[in-house]
């Protein structure tokens, strides 16, 4: 099984559609109705939780990901089409994190879930919209707002029943290896797993998922060792299986220091049901050990094994069994903590930019004085009225004067240029 745990993508939802600015033409009324309709809404994009999935496979391939753009808005009042959002179906325990932002955006981690990560953009109302008693041909329609982008990094959390917890070199991998088809490194230096592993254990006619988890050291929780990046995925573990080497010096010690960093870890992972190891048995000490241990802890259930060659494991997976039965599956979900909801903002952009070309030229640019100069039908005098009037209420001319423009220059508009005449200008 290969187990695709991280996928980086872009994303970018669908822009909104832009209103239209349109007019009735009838014979004896140049100026006839608004006719301009809405933009429709681009489509957003969702990341819903799919059982049928458990990993992130399908992802890996598609480095960016888009919903439609909004249809822009008819003649005839017609509305523009909306666009369907799109709808990425993703494992359970799947976290999907803002890579600018370093935020997590969506924690999909019941069966339910379901988190829209870039909203779509909405449509702009056409001029139809604007009509009211005091202005029965408005000459303006508001464009759609942009569909939200987002460069993604989509990762699986690691779903496992059971977590074997322990210091380094105890036997952990060489257990997962023994009762599931898992093929962990084993050695004998301390930390040779450095990413965990799982493996499925069959026990008589059902199964449970195991993870062989990085060796644990005193200071973990503070991030020594593998510290955190090992902690966070025994998160999810419904019950640990805590190893020992019962051939150490002093078990005792090394069972209380994993269990009061299981404590300190945010969400007190010392709570989670445990069973306990005691491993190596082979070895010569570990009888003389486990008499000191169980001195020490005389109510507590011991499993006796030897993972080295499969002795003494079979009790310990039929009890993890019986135990997993009464558990719940994710103990430890903290919606407050891990649910974090998609904030979206979207700024009106500015009416125009003006920029001083020297000798008297002016250049003014802008998507709203450029689209209301595409909307113009400059052979037409109502049209161009209408132009004008736009822009003064956008108080262009009041812009121009404060940057310096002066009567007689000449002010450029993509191919449309007209003389400077402020009346209001002091002389
Ligand atoms: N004598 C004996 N040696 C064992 C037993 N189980 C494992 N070992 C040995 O202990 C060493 C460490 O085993 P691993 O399974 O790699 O230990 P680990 O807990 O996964 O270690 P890290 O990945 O470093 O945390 C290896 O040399 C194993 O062969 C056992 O029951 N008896
Ligand atoms: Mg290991």
């Amino acid at each position: 099984m290969q187990f695709i745990d991280k996928v980086k993508l872009k994303l970018k939802a669908g822009n909104g559609g832009n209103g239209l600015v349109a007019f009735k033409r009838e014979k004896y009324n140049p100026l006839g109705g608004p006719t301009g309709g809405d933009g429709g809404n681009g489509g957003s994009i969702i990341f819903k939780v799919d059982t049928n999935k458990s990993t992130l496979l399908d992802l890996r391939f598609s480095k960016m990901i888009r919903a439609e753009d909004g249809e822009n808005g008819k003649t005839n009042n017609m509305y523009g089409a909306s666009r369907d959002d799109v709808v990425i179906k993703v494992p359970l325990g799947t976290i999907v994190k803002d890579l600018d932002s370093d935020e997590i955006v969506a924690d999909l981690n019941t069966l339910e879930s379901q988190e829209v990560i870039c909203q779509g953009g909405k449509g702009g109302k056409g001029n139809f919209h604007f009509k009211s008693s005091r202005n029965n041909a408005p000459d303006y329609a508001t464009l759609g707002t942009p569909g939200q982008e987002r460069n993604v990094l989509v990762e699986l959390k690691l779903l496992a029943d059971v977590g074997l917890v322990g210091l380094p070199s105890v036997g952990k991998s060489t257990l997962l290896s023994v009762v599931s088809n898992a093929r962990p490194e084993i050695a004998d230096y301390p930390f040779t797993t450095l990413k965990p592993q799982l493996g499925m254990v069959k026990v008589g006619d059902s199964s449970f998922v195991m993870a062989d988890l990085p060796g644990l050291i005193e200071g973990a929780s503070e991030g020594k060792g593998l510290g955190h990046e090992f902690l966070k995925h025994i998160e999810r573990c419904s019950l640990i299986i805590h190893v020992l080497d019962m051939s150490h010096d002093d078990p005792i010690n090394d069972y209380e220091v994993i269990n009061e960093e299981l404590k300190k870890y945010p969400g007190n992972l010392a709570d989670r049901p445990q069973i306990v190891l005691a491993n190596k048995m082979d070895m010569d000490n570990a009888a003389d050990n486990l008499e000191k241990f169980r001195a020490k802890y005389p109510d507590l259930e011991i499993f006796e094994t030897i993972t080295l060659i499969n002795e003494g494991l079979d009790p310990v997976l039929y009890r993890a069994k019986d135990m997993l039965k009464e558990l719940p599956q994710f103990p430890l979900y903290d919606p407050n903590k891990a649910e974090k909801k998609v904030v979206y903002t979207y700024e009106e952009p500015e009416p125009f930019e003006i920029f001083n070309e020297g000798n008297g030229i002016w250049r003014v640019q802008g998507e709203k004085v450029e689209r209301l100069f595409r909307n113009t039908n400059f052979k037409d005098d109502d049209s161009i009225l209408r132009f004008s009037r736009a822009l003064s209420r956008m108080k262009l001319d009041e812009a121009l004067r404060e940057k310096g423009c002066k009567n007689g220059d000449q002010v450029f508009i993509q191919d449309y240029s007209f003389d400077f005449m402020d009346d209001d200008e002091d002389e």
